[in-house]
């Protein structure tokens, strides 16, 4: 299977790590793929109309999007039955958590293309503050609700890392370890597994 992608999109990431935890480290290779915002990529067009990262080519030459079914798909393939759990409790707040995680990680990227590459002057103050609200309500809540779910390694655990891993990366002034000492203590413990640092992030 090839990964298109490059891992400093909080999605690539997530979707290498789950197959480095997966143990499918021998069937999926990085395909390095950086995108413009505003250039499409014909060869990656072809895979994913929407033509954003990551894509997966499978070993049957289709292309799968976006980073969640990406994630579901490396599990399916692996056989992996914890890292999304079929009991219906379980489930949903894996998903849940996965969701909030996701959304951070949209959050953050967007509040990056407004301060870094939208053309100065065009930028939207108001959405800016929007954003960075958004940004440290979902801290908030991954600080205070999700402690259990952040205790072992599912797909919720691991779009969390990375999009922790993001912010480190991308927003590093923006502190979010500041009051919030459980996350500290989970990102410390993820970022040491031997995934997080074989799929790390290159310097910023
Ligand atoms: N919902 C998508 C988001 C993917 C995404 O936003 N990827 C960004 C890189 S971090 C991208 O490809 N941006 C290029 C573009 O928007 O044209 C997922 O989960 O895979």
């Amino acid at each position: 299977m090839k990964l298109h992608g490059a891992l400093n999109s909080p999605y690539v990431r997530m979707c290498m790590v789950t197959a480095l935890e997966a143990g499918l480290q021998d069937r999926v290779t990085l395909v390095p793929a950086d995108l413009t915002f505003t250039k499409a990529d014909p060869k990656l067009e072809k895979l994913s109309a929407i033509g954003k990262i990551p894509i997966l080519e499978t070993e049957h030459g289709h292309g799968l999007h976006d980073s969640r079914v990406i994630m579901e798909y490396l599990c399916h393939t692996a056989g992996n039955k914890t890292f999304l759990p079929d009991d219906g409790v379980k489930r949903f707040r894996i998903l849940t958590l996965l969701a909030l995680a996701q959304g951070l990680s949209d959050a953050t990227v967007s509040l990056r293309i407004e301060t870094s590459s939208r053309p100065q002057g065009l930028q939207w103050s108001a959405l800016i503050d929007r954003l960075t609200f958004r940004i440290y309500a979902c801290l908030d809540d991954l600080e205070q609700n999700w402690a259990h779910e952040l205790q072992s390694v599912n797909l919720a655990s691991i779009a969390t890392a990375c999009t922790l891993g993001y912010l480190d990366f991308r927003m590093d002034h923006m502190k979010w370890r500041n009051g919030r000492p459980e996350l500290e203590k989970f990102a410390k413990g993820f970022n040491a597994r031997a995934s997080m640092i074989a799929a790390g992030l290159p310097a910023a």
